[in-house]
């Protein structure tokens, strides 16, 4: 028999290699050390945090799975899910601006991008010396992005893209947009695009005076005939495939990351609760506050394992990605359940910055809705489950 220990109640440590746990601790070190000294002023002010790239870049955290010749740490999925936890532990718009550079932005450009786009973008968006962003999201497609109606049309030898994205993280400051558009050359098929910052016609207006995720920035690419070389086109992946080969990575990352989030919520009711008295004892004294806590490690753990088990077999080769609609759906949930508990379990405290427990519970109503909202997740387990699509 071994002690039980509150803060890692099944053990997980125990299941990470040597090198998954030093890429954990330097997220952990860079995560607490940088960003945990800043959150909740980013967030109170709703900055522009943009300088936290190269600080990212030269922490490692910036394309962890991709491999080391083009910057990137060559690491597995697992060690990538460990660095979203432990970014997320502070705050989920940091994890948010991390997870679009690494999976929605250089997988893509990785995985379905020319030699030349390699060399051309990978090293610059690992170091952050370059921004990355990622448009599917439409004013009129969101959970239907296959409803999308930018376009691009054949110009010369290049192309003329036309459309518009909104709700796009780190589109403000972006030097690369990655943007799907319907192909008129390819049958109207949906291909993936390589945009610059300073292009004709290319405007990326932030949106203002968000209520959740504040220390990242988000706003619309609005395309006005952008003109680019045939050299912009992601050649190696046509169909909706392409985009969602990159959620399948995003979503993953999350799934890890809300479990963070909810570790620090879960620490730090049990904190409040044996250090604040009420009838003359703790509360942590009390079965309902003791309840809570149990219910809170529970989850909690049966989340991390989930996603661990999830990430040992994308690091196999052997996963579907209905397995990452579980683990995004189920604790991402949780982790909004446990974090709205824990508001409640800090009282009247809990509701200011200072105790920050609101703060994710915040953040996490926009992690519940994007990648796939927790019923389009359903929805895809559904389709799965009894082969029938209900969307
Ligand atoms: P469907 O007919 O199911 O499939 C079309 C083609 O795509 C393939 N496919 C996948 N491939 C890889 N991974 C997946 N997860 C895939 N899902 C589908 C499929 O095999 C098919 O391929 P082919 O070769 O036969 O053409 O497509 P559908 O249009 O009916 O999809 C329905 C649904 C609901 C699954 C999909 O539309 C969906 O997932 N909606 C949610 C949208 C979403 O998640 N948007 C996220 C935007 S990015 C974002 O939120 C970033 S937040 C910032 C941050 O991450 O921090
Ligand atoms: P809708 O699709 O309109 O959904 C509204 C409601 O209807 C939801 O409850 C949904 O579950 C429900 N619903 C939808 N369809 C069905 C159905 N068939 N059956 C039952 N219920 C249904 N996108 C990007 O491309 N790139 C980014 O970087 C990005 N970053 C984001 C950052 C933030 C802060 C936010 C808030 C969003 C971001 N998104 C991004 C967009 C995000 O992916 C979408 O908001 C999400 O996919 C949902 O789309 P929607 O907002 O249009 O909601």
């Amino acid at each position: 028999m071994v002690p039980f220990d509150w803060a890692d109640p099944l053990n997980l440590e125990d299941q990470l290699g040597e090198e998954e746990r030093m890429i954990r601790d330097s997220a952990h070190a860079f995560a607490q050390d940088t960003l945990q000294s800043r959150v909740i002023e980013d967030f109170a002010n709703e900055v522009d945090a943009r300088e936290l790239f190269p600080a990212m870049g030269e922490a490692g955290m910036l394309g962890v799975t991709i491999p080391e010749e083009f910057g990137g740490s060559g690491a597995s999925y697992v060690a990538y899910g460990l660095v979203a936890r432990e970014i997320e532990r502070v705050d989920s718009g940091y994890r948010s601006m991390a997870s679009v550079q690494s999976s929605l932005v250089m997988y893509p450009i990785h995985a379905y991008g020319s030699d030349e786009q390699h060399r051309k973008y990978l090293p610059g968006l690992a170091s952050g010396e370059l921004i990355g962003c990622f448009g599917l999201t439409e004013p009129d497609a969101g959970s239907d992005p296959a409803g999308m109606r930018t376009v691009a049309k054949k110009d010369g030898d290049g192309y003329s893209i036309s459309g518009a994205k909104t709700w796009i993280s780190n589109s403000p400051f972006a030097d690369v947009f990655v943007v799907w558009a319907k192909s008129e050359a390819h049958g109207g098929k949906v291909r993936g695009f390589v945009l610059e910052k300073g292009m004709k016609g290319l405007e990326a207006p932030k949106i203002e005076g968000k209520l959740s995720l504040r220390a990242s920035t988000t706003g619309m690419i609005q395309m006005d005939e952008v003109k680019v070389g045939a050299d912009a086109l992601l050649p190696n992946v046509e169909g909706m495939k392409g985009p969602f080969g990159c959620l399948n990575r995003a979503r993953y990352g999350i799934s890890w990351g809300s479990m963070g989030a909810a570790e620090f919520c879960y620490h730090a009711a049990r904190q409040y609760g044996l250090d604040r008295h009420q009838f003359e004892v703790p509360l942590a004294s009390k079965q309902l506050y003791q309840l809570k806590l149990a219910d809170m490690a529970t989850e909690i753990s049966l989340g991390l394992q989930a996603s661990l088990r999830v990430g040992r077999l994308m690091d196999a080769g052997n996963f579907a990605p209905e397995m990452i609609s579980i683990v995004k759906r189920n604790n991402v949930g949780k982790a909004l359940n446990i974090a709205r508990a824990a508001r409640d379990m800090h009282g009247g405290n809990g509701i200011s910055g200072e105790y920050q427990v609101m703060r994710h519970m915040l953040n996490l109503e926009t992690v519940n809705t994007y990648e796939g909202t927790h019923d389009v997740h359903a929805l895809i387990l559904g389709r799965a489950i009894t082969g029938i699509a209900a969307f």
